[in-house]
């Protein structure tokens, strides 16, 4: 692949880390002219292009070097880290900065009328989720014997329908539990954005030293949130 020399940055397309991202890089002085239908944006006033894709791609394009830098939720990160893991791929990344939202808790929930004593309680069940890498290694250090049933979507139905027992996924605020009549159990994994840099090594003198510029702005942007 080419290497234009510009710093390659993966944002959300559009979601819930999308706007938060965006403002960020404007906060701390990037110009960026964003068309919505378009993958990439340039930066008017730096050496930056925006590339905008799915949340899920953001991982693996970091890991592939394929990026410079991403912003990512750390459950999407390190599921796709142990699925690439798995699968034998590259799985190296730093994290360089924890951000201040897009915090949620991957907690597991039960129909309310399940009678639940513990995890040891889904002994043999099947649990609905979009993290099964995340959900299974949980599984394994509670030495619980279950089953993630991986859906894509709609998994807060899945009890409901009868496909699994429990389910796992997001929560924020508890209202999309409540309103399919779960409730929230354990939570096994807490989550907040997260901007990520690629390990390979070979990032040039010029991308590091914008890097380097770009962080400590970061860290004056949060700080002056708090
Ligand atoms: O299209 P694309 O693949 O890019 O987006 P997506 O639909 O996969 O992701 P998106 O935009 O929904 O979420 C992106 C990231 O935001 C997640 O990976 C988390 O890191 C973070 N985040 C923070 C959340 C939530 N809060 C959240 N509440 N992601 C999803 N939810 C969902 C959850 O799945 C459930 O359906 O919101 C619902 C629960 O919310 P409450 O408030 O009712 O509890
Ligand atoms: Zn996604």
């Amino acid at each position: 692949m080419s290497e234009s020399g510009r710093l390659r940055i993966a944002v959300q397309k559009s979601g819930r880390l999308s706007d938060d991202s965006i403002a960020l890089l404007k906060a701390i002085g990037i110009k960026l002219n964003i068309r919505d239908r378009l993958l990439i944006a340039h930066s008017t006033n730096q050496p930056i292009d925006l590339l905008r894709v799915r949340d899920d791609d953001i991982p693996g394009l970091v890991m592939d070097g394929v990026v410079d830098l991403g912003f990512i939720g750390e459950n999407e990160l390190e599921e796709k880290m142990l699925e690439r893991k798995a699968a034998g791929k590259a799985s190296e990344f730093e994290v360089l900065r924890r951000l201040d939202y897009g915090g949620c808790r991957l907690s597991i929930a039960v129909p309310k009328e399940a009678s639940y004593n513990g995890i040891g309680s889904l002994e043999k069940k099947r649990v609905a989720t979009t993290y099964p890498y995340l959900l299974e290694r949980y599984f394994a250090e509670q030495k619980v014997n279950a089953k993630a049933v991986m859906l894509t979507g709609s998994v807060e139905v899945a009890p409901r329908a009868g496909v699994a027992d429990a389910i796992c996924d997001l929560v924020s605020t508890g209202a999309t539990l409540e309103a399919n009549g779960l409730v929230e159990k354990d939570v096994i994994f807490r989550s907040k954005a997260v901007l990520i840099q690629r390990a390979d090594g070979d990032l040039s003198d010029e991308k590091l030293a914008l890097i380097n510029r770009l962080i400590p702005r970061i860290d004056g942007v949060m700080q002056a949130k708090e």
